[in-house]
């Protein structure tokens, strides 16, 4: 490596990695574990802590973007190329910035691009569609939380150099990003001009939201000022050029309206690194009154890029302290499940609860940023035991919207909250009532979640319920978590209806979370967590009652919460019917489910698309096909309710009939957990890798549209509910461990009321 001035190129000296030190997807999973590997293709490279790209793969740029987001639960990044590349999708979006769309109402808004870089040899734009690529290298260090890239590139007129590119969203400091770009010549002397800029234009797939306020620059300086068109929030990002060899370095402010930019020219010579830092700041409306004064004092006062780097760096240390799992043995699994805790931490507001975490975390545009039953039930349980203070902040997400939770009930008929099945900055229903079919035609299609996909509302209470149980929180209990509770059963108390020539309560017209099957009746899911949300409910209160009489009475005046209301809450949640076979324990997922036509799915393989796609989506609704689970959702939610023996023959009835691959992705990491429970090892680990690699490896083809972020939360819990069997006991945590063959050691720390649990799985100790 060289070194001129003190500055080594690469910065770290880490790239390019030597292949001796990577491992490639393909040898790990068929050496270790013998699963069919064709289920996956093989895109990376990986150590430890490094997802590696070995090779430019311009087929996968999407993907790649995709895999190589970095953030800092302020923003996201998406890994584009700072040089850019047609058909590229760069987007940085950041927590809370909406705007107004027809159809689906608002969207997470791409927010202004600080990428970027444009460097010219000899006039000869540096891009990878043109010249030629000698070697090429990216890399996503999660354990610093630092993206690299490093490229040997030969120009058409034949000047040739190294380039390196190292960027991060300082963890450390929420507003801040930064860009180092080295430039090392091997073979020419002549003139580099670069060019930062700020792209105040980006897209949502064609749709730009911001109108232009202004702009500005001084010496390397610049910074633009934007707002949202219908919601009027303000953007304003400044940033500074530094460079490390000043002498022969002229400077200039070029660029247009929406687009400012500030240009470098220097001479260079064979073996001369040129370096440059791009600082940039970010405030938006949502936290200051005057973001571009924030924007400036702020670039102001920052220190240089290795300082920053450092700080950053350190953040992500402490971070790895707690949230850190060990897993020896296998190594994609080890970088798999760093990966998805990275990710999944990158897009947990830290210092917000005014905002939560949206479908595709801030990687990409699909499900256009809202939030759903994902947060609560796929991600909130590895804030909740790790970093409690950010499962507050999406919890207070929730105490937040209540207001529009209840309108939402009052526009149904009933009283108290019922919460959106898809949720943005008010919480107001943002549910789509109708979209395009997939298959091009103009045809629309009418989507009912958002009118009947009820279930949310206990998810919700049951992520209040286990936040406070993990935390022993009691005054965040009382002040919001019991309001949250007690709110939403008002809603269930006046939803559930009584048959009395049955003599049973039924809650009709709904979709479960298997979401093939609409307009369903007695839902089993909705139907037991709906007596599980009552009963709580009521624990909840008497709690209350004793500890904080005050707030007791409070929230019985306020919610009109009688005897008589708690009377019949206590008789739904006796009386409340589900279909249960009592003597096999098969429990049916709703009422006719049974007498639907029953499917193969063998008889489709191969196959690249879901069941429901193949099918249509009124013969699905006709047929046992299920697009992820939803009994055994519930037996894993109220997994304590539950039998080993029930747990199995509803494994062995439902497993066979779901589309595990093209269905939902919210679906592998629940079924690896319950095959844990009931020792199935083999399938536990195909369904968790499933799982695990569902965005590195691109498993359902459509990582381009971001990260799935519920599946990174169930990966943690298919990790420390399903590996390493982890129960809450009245004294405390326990273990029941059921790991994989090959992980000869599993270690992690949780935190109880708290106390921090460390665990340390060793299976061959000796060896
Ligand atoms: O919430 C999920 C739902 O369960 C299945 N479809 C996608 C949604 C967003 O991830």
């Amino acid at each position: 490596m060289v070194s001129i001035h003190n500055i080594s190129f690469p910065i770290t000296n880490s790239l390019p990695i030597e292949v001796s030190q990577m491992h490639k997807f393909s040898q790990s999973l068929c050496d270790n574990n013998g699963i069919n590997e064709t289920i996956i293709p093989h895109n990376f490279a990986y150590t430890e802590w490094t997802v590696i790209d070995t090779k430019f793969e311009p087929n996968s740029l999407q993907h790649r973007e995709t895999v190589f987001t970095i953030g800092n639960g302020y923003l996201g990044t998406r890994g584009s190329f700072e040089e850019g590349y047609p058909g590229a999708m760069p987007a940085t979006l950041i927590n809370g910035i909406y705007d107004d769309v027809p159809m689906v109402y608002t969207e997470l808004v791409n927010c202004p691009d600080w990428l970027p870089i444009v460097i010219s040899i000899e006039g000869e734009r540096f891009r990878l569609d043109r010249g030629e690529i000698l070697n090429y290298q990216q890399q996503l260090d999660v354990h610093k939380g630092l993206l690299s890239r490093y490229i040997h590139w030969r120009s058409q007129a034949g000047h040739t150099v190294k380039i390196y590119f190292e960027r991060f969203a300082s963890l450390a400091q929420q507003h801040l990003t930064a860009i180092r770009c080295q430039i090392l010549s091997v073979d020419f002397t002549g003139e580099i001009e670069i060019q930062s800029s700020i792209n105040g234009y980006p897209d949502n797939q064609g749709v730009c939201h911001w109108e232009w306020l202004d702009q500005g620059e001084k010496e390397d300086i610049i910074w633009l000022n934007t707002s949202t068109r219908h919601t009027n929030l303000e953007l304003a990002i400044a940033t500074q050029l530094q460079i490390n060899n000043t002498e022969n370095t002229e400077i200039q402010i070029k660029g247009c309206q929406g687009y400012p930019t500030v240009a470098a020219s220097m001479y260079i010579q064979p073996g001369k690194i040129i370096t440059l830092d791009k600082i940039v700041t970010i405030f938006t409306s949502r936290e200051t009154a005057t973001p571009v004064k924030a924007a400036k004092d702020k670039l102001a006062n920052v220190s240089d890029y290795l300082t920053l780097r450092s700080a950053h760096i350190e953040a992500w240390a402490q971070v790895w302290q707690n949230n850190d799992i060990i897993i020896e043995g296998d190594l994609i699994a080890q970088i798999a499940v760093r990966y998805n805790i990275f990710q999944a931490i990158i897009a947990a507001p830290q210092q917000d609860d005014r905002v939560s975490i949206p479908a595709k975390s801030l990687s990409g545009f699909s499900y256009r940023g809202h939030i759903f039953w994902d947060t609560e039930i796929f991600l909130l349980p590895l804030f909740t035991f790790t970093q409690p203070k950010l499962a507050r902040n999406l919890l207070n997400y929730r105490y937040h919207t209540l207001a529009e939770a209840r309108h939402k009930a009052l526009d149904f008929g009933y009283e108290g909250a019922m919460f959106a099945w898809e949720s943005a900055t008010t919480g107001e229903e943002v549910s789509p009532r109708w979209v395009p079919l997939a298959d091009g035609s103009k045809e629309l299609v009418r989507i009912w979640c958002g009118d009947i996909e009820l279930h949310i509302t206990s998810d919700i209470a049951y992520g209040v319920w286990q936040y406070w149980q993990a935390t022993g929180d009691d005054d965040w209990m009382s002040n919001y978590g019991a309001e949250l509770i007690l709110d939403t059963a008002v809603f269930w108390g006046c939803r559930v209806e009584w048959y009395p020539e049955k003599n049973r309560y039924e809650i009709r017209d709904v979709i479960g979370p298997d979401e093939y099957h609409d307009h369903v009746n007695n839902n089993a899911f909705t139907n037991q967590m709906v007596k599980w949300h009552l009963e709580t409910a009521i624990i909840v209160l008497n709690w209350l009652r004793q500890n904080y009489p005050h707030r007791a009475n409070e929230l019985e005046t306020q919610l009109k919460i009688t005897p008589k209301r708690l009377d019949i809450w206590a008789d739904i949640s006796k009386n409340l019917w589900i279909s249960q076979d009592l003597q096999t324990g098969l429990i049916e997922q709703f009422e006719g489910f049974f007498n639907l036509q029953d499917i193969n799915l063998h008889d489709y393989e191969p196959r690249q698309k879901s069941m429901q796609s193949i099918l249509g989506i009124a013969k699905a609704n006709q047929r046992q096909v299920l697009k992820q689970p939803d009994v055994l959702m519930l037996l894993f939610l109220l997994r304590e309710k539950y039998t080993k023996q029930v747990i199995e023959t509803n494994w062995n009835y439902y497993t066979p009939r779901t589309d595990h691959t093209y269905g939902s992705s919210l679906g592998p990491s629940i079924h690896a957990i319950l095959a844990c429970e009931i020792d199935k090892l083999t399938a536990a680990y195909e369904h968790f890798m499933r799982a695990a690699m569902v965005d590195l490896e691109d498993v359902r083809g459509n990582a381009d549209e971001g990260i799935h972020a519920a599946s990174t939360g169930g990966i943690w819990q298919a990790v420390i509910f399903g590996f390493a069997g982890l129960q809450i006991t009245e004294t405390g945590p326990i273990l029941n461990p059921h790991l994989p063959p090959s992980w000869n050691r599993l270690q992690f720390k949780i935190q109880w009321r708290d106390r921090w649990y460390e665990f340390d799985l060793k299976l061959n100790p000796a060896e």
